[in-house]
């Protein structure tokens, strides 16, 4: 069983060759499902969990069929019972540099082109936080339990969060264990509940609901356990039947304003690249390959 909330009728598997996270593309919606696999540490990630993350991430990025992530936890933990989205960074794998690999972990050495290989001790969570950012269609955070430390900034970095409303808690230990986010999971924090609201958040490091989360803006719905995730597939659902490229660019003029010169880099690439498709540039391509000047003045000034 990949996770009491996953319906198998639902879902049908990308590549079992992950060790950390499972992977999944939807039956009948053009959506994955990409999920934590380690229930028993609360979905703690370690090196090898985060080379695979990026790797099913950037995967679904590059799928023209698929058109929304889900990004979740398996549960619930045997041990316990107990439900996680993501603890952040494994803490038994935590050096003097950062989250460095074990004999024992998912190093991603495999054939198989969606696992990566990495090796030296590194954040770089951060940059599954930017591929997630720079993904051009939304990713949704589907919290079915813990969503704590370097974990709470994956959620704050979705797109939009969806939480269990029996069991989702949410959760700041960021300098209970001498971590910090000092980028997404911080300040785009203050952007989604306010300043003094992500303050509290990393400064008292207090639980909170996803009842209290959908109030403070960090979480877009409190939704009854058992219909989680077929309560983000409807989501999903609705989102990908939108413009494709309306999402897209919405996406990216959302996150322009606070991304700075690379916000502005990513949504004028997308500009050029409709510029592309117009007749008038197809004139100015084919005048150059014709050896001719541009018959540009044949184009309107639109008003
Ligand atoms: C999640 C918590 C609150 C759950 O509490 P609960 O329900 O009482 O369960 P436990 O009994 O505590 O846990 C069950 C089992 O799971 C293990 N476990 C839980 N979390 C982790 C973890 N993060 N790493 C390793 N193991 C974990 C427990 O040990 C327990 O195991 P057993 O059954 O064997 O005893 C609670 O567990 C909790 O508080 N967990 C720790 C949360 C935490 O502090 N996480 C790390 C925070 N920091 C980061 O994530 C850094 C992220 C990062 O990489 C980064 C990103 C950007 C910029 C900087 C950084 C940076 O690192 O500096």
């Amino acid at each position: 069983m990949v996770s009491e909330l996953f319906d198998p009728d639902r879902w049908e598997t990308v590549t079992d060759e992950f060790d950390d996270i499972t992977y999944h593309r939807g039956v009948d919606v053009p959506v994955v499902r990409i999920a934590f696999d380690r229930p028993e540490v609360r979905n703690a990630f370690r090196p090898g969990t985060v080379d695979e993350l990026y790797a099913a991430l950037d995967h679904a990025r590059k799928q023209a069929d698929i058109g929304c992530v889900l990004l979740t936890g398996n549960g619930p933990s045997n041990k316990d019972g107990g439900w996680a989205f993501c603890s952040g960074g494994d803490q038994s794998v935590r050096g003097g540099s950062g989250y460095e690999y074990r004999d024992d972990d998912a190093a991603g050495s495999d054939d198989d082109p969606l696992v990566r290989e990495a090796k030296a001790g590194r954040l770089h969570i951060l940059e599954v936080q930017r591929l997630i950012r720079f993904m051009p269609k939304p990713v949704v955070a589907v919290v079915p339990g813990w969503a704590v430390g370097g974990g709470h900034s994956l959620h704050v970095i979705c797109d939009l969060t969806l939480a269990s409303k029996q069991h989702a808690k949410f959760l700041q230990t960021d300098p209970d264990v001498a971590s910090f986010d000092g980028g997404f999971g911080s300040a785009y924090l203050a952007r989604q509940v306010g300043q003094k609201k992500a303050r509290e958040i990393f400064f008292r490091g207090k639980t909170y609901s996803a009842d209290e989360a959908v109030e403070m803006g960090m979480a877009n719905e409190a939704i009854d356990h058992e219909s989680l995730e077929s309560v983000a597939i409807e989501w999903a659902d609705e989102m990908t039947q939108k413009s494709p490229t309306a999402m897209r660019m919405l996406k990216y003029a959302f996150n322009l304003a606070d991304d700075g010169m690379v916000g502005q880099q990513v949504f004028a690439g997308e500009a050029t690249r409709l510029g592309y498709m117009t007749d008038e540039a197809k004139e100015g391509r084919d005048a150059f390959l014709e050896k001719r000047e541009p018959r540009f003045r044949e184009f309107p000034w639109h008003y």
